[in-house]
């Protein structure tokens, strides 16, 4: 089974959780044992990625030590084509739709198109929008933000992404967020499109978790909180309100 049939296959059992792990963020053992405690949780697949100091070493050892202890799918979620890793079970390739620099829309796919073919890894077509407060990916990549109460824009580029043939759409509200996607925002998107729709960015509590789950969500995406060592509980708690 390939890694987009794996999730393919759960999101039809309800919404899924992912965990996003940033190799820069942690010594590759310790990333190894968030994703293990994850796994144990309940999360369905571990993404790795971060919008800036992933190098080809720390992604590559990051991968491999997460590897050695989980068996749910490791997917990479790239900031470009510098770093590509060929130890992940898939790569999400994906375009910055709302970016206003032509290397996050194409030019880093270009570039990586080459090399991923050379590694034979499994690619999931994906569009990625980035709305309001976007914080660092929101920078980095120079998007043109969504603004948090323009719900027909973000259903208009979810409309694109599918119209393009990309298979997932992600609705950013960038890593550490204050806020999650506002959940009438994602209600909107859901309605309007059938490709399966990811959501992340700000999701710290339980209930922000389940108002994004009931609005329509296919996959919650969190990364931040397990940043902090003592994050099994909480994780547990929004896992466990996704999957009730
Ligand atoms: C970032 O959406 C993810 O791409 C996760 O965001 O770190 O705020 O959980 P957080």
């Amino acid at each position: 089974m390939t890694v987009k049939e794996y999730l393919m296959r759960r999101m039809q059992e309800g919404t899924i959780h992912m965990t996003l792990i940033d190799p820069a963020k942690q010594d590759s053992v310790v990333a190894a044992t968030i994703a293990e405690t994850a796994e144990r949780i309940g999360t369905d697949a571990i993404m790795v990625g971060g919008s800036t100091g992933v190098t080809q070493e720390n992604l590559d050892l990051t991968v491999l030590e997460i590897k050695k202890l989980c068996k749910i799918p490791v997917i990479y979620f790239p900031s470009g084509a510098h770093a590509l890793s060929r130890h992940c079970d898939a790569i999400y390739f994906m375009s910055v739709l709302n970016s206003q620099n032509v290397k996050y829309v194409i030019g880093e796919q270009v570039k990586g198109a080459p090399i991923i073919k050379k590694l034979g890894l499994e690619t999931i077509p994906m569009g990625y929008v980035i709305v309001e407060p976007g914080m660092k990916v929101g920078e980095v990549s120079n998007a043109n933000l969504i603004p948090r109460d323009n719900h027909q824009l973000a259903v208009a580029y979810a409309l694109a992404a599918q119209y393009m043939g990309m298979e997932l759409f992600y609705l950013e509200a960038g890593s550490g967020s204050p806020q999650p996607v506002p959940e009438t925002m994602v209600r909107e998107v859901k309605k309007n499109v059938s490709i399966p729709l990811i959501v992340g960015g700000g999701i710290r509590e339980p209930e922000e978790a389940v108002a994004i789950k009931n609005a329509g969500a296919n996959a919650i995406v969190t990364g931040t909180i397990v940043e902090n060592g003592d994050f099994a509980t909480r994780l547990e708690k929004i896992i466990a309100a996704i999957k009730r």
